[in-house]
């Protein structure tokens, strides 16, 4: 139950790897937050078992749960039981969800259960998929194949949120809305950007309306799939640091990022992702094919003594291979910072194929 005591209102973010979702899910709280004085409270989603993700929306202020070690279609009942504990936590008016970003058959193995065995508890908004523009002007120029993964989210989407808007020009922005057109009739398009926030009105307005999902499961079997995501290598990790000099924390996250881009292809690269956390400071940085951004320093930019460092890479390469870039990567990184470096969690793998707890077609 949300704070006004009806049923607590859903909004799901899908998309591909690296679009913007966890940026807009943490923008759309913020804005829910100051102009609508509503609170928001954010479900993430991981096949690995750590996550920047969590990381970052709790560092922004948002009551968070996470679902790891799959989607959450094959983990039903725990993201049920998240979203509950989420409303006992703080009565949410909107809780916001992110499924992993290679995750499928949304609307029949999450929203669909969701709107029939939980009807007086939930109410789901249109589904949302992000699109970052980026990636969807090199696949029409060209630079590859789509993948049948995104084209399946684009299908099932009743909302396409065009993210990264500040990166491409009107021309780009009118072929990239006439693909999606062509691919999703149906669908509503909202153009948004993290640097200037446009249209976040019309995003907070369609997520607090009543307007309810209402479109039918484009089903299609998880097999499908399976091929596309055992491409990509999984690797995650955490560490202690400790140094007793000052360390940039800009030039080291910097550093990094650099380093797995001299490594890989663009078009290899779905999203490398990392935080560097200290007492005193914060520091968040992305990798999205060929596109590095840090997402925010907070407080200085330095940091002496404790920290933690959170690494999620998801990229095309045998595990094996990515476990042993990213080790070298951090190894070659500690010893130019002169950090002490201890490792807490570590995992790589290739994501299996996955059975979703429901798979309802109304
Ligand atoms: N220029 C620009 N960058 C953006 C925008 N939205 C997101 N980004 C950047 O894109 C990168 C990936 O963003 P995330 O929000 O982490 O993407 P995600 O979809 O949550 O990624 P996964 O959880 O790995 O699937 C980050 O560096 C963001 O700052 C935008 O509108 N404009
Ligand atoms: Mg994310």
């Amino acid at each position: 139950m949300s704070s006004d005591g009806g049923p607590t209102r859903f909004l799901i973010l899908g998309g591909f790897l690296g679009a913007g979702k966890t940026t807009l899910a943490v923008n759309l709280a913020k804005a829910m937050k100051d102009q609508h004085d509503r609170s928001v409270a954010i479900i993430t989603n991981d096949q690995g078992d750590v996550l920047v993700d969590t990381e970052y929306t709790k560092d922004s202020g948002f009551n968070v749960q996470e679902v790891l070690g799959g989607c959450f279609c094959a983990n039903f009942d725990e993201f049920v039981h998240n979203a509950r504990s989420l409303v006992s936590m703080g009565r949410p008016d909107v809780i916001i969800a992110e499924p992993i970003g290679t995750s499928t058959n949304i609307l029949a193995s999450v929203v669909a259960p969701l709107k029939s065995l939980y009807p007086d508890e939930f109410d789901v908004a249109p589904l949302c998929v992000v699109v970052d523009c980026l990636r969807a002007l090199s696949h029409l120029d060209g630079g590859g194949s789509e993948g049948l993964i995104p084209s399946h989210q684009l299908k099932e989407a009743e909302v396409v949120i065009l993210s990264k808007a500040d990166r491409v020009n009107q021309d780009q922005m009118s072929r990239i809305r006439e693909e999606i057109v062509r691919t999703v009739p149906e669908a509503d398009i909202i153009e948004t950007s993290s640097l200037d926030l446009r249209n976040m009105g019309a995003i907070m307005d369609m997520a607090l309306s009543d307007r309810k999902s209402d479109k039918l499961p484009v089903g299609d079997e998880n097999k499908r799939f399976a091929f596309e995501k055992a491409r990509l290598g999984w690797y995650s990790s955490t560490y202690r640091i400790r140094s007793g000099d000052r360390v940039d924390m800009y030039s080291l996250i910097t550093e990094t990022m650099k380093a797995v881009a001299q490594e890989y292809e663009p078009r290899s690269i779905a999203h490398v992702k990392m935080v560097l956390s200290s007492e005193s400071a914060a520091a968040k940085m992305s990798l999205v094919q060929e596109s590095m951004q840090v997402d925010g320093i907070h407080g200085s930019r330095y940091f002496t003594g404790e920290g933690r460092m959170v690494l999620n890479a998801r990229v095309e390469s045998p595990p094996v291979k990515l476990e042993t870039v990213m080790r070298r990567i951090v190894a070659e990184m500690a010893e130019k910072h002169s950090l002490d470096l201890e490792n807490e969690t570590e995992s790589c793998f290739s994501p299996r194929p996955e059975s979703p707890s429901h798979y309802l077609f109304e």
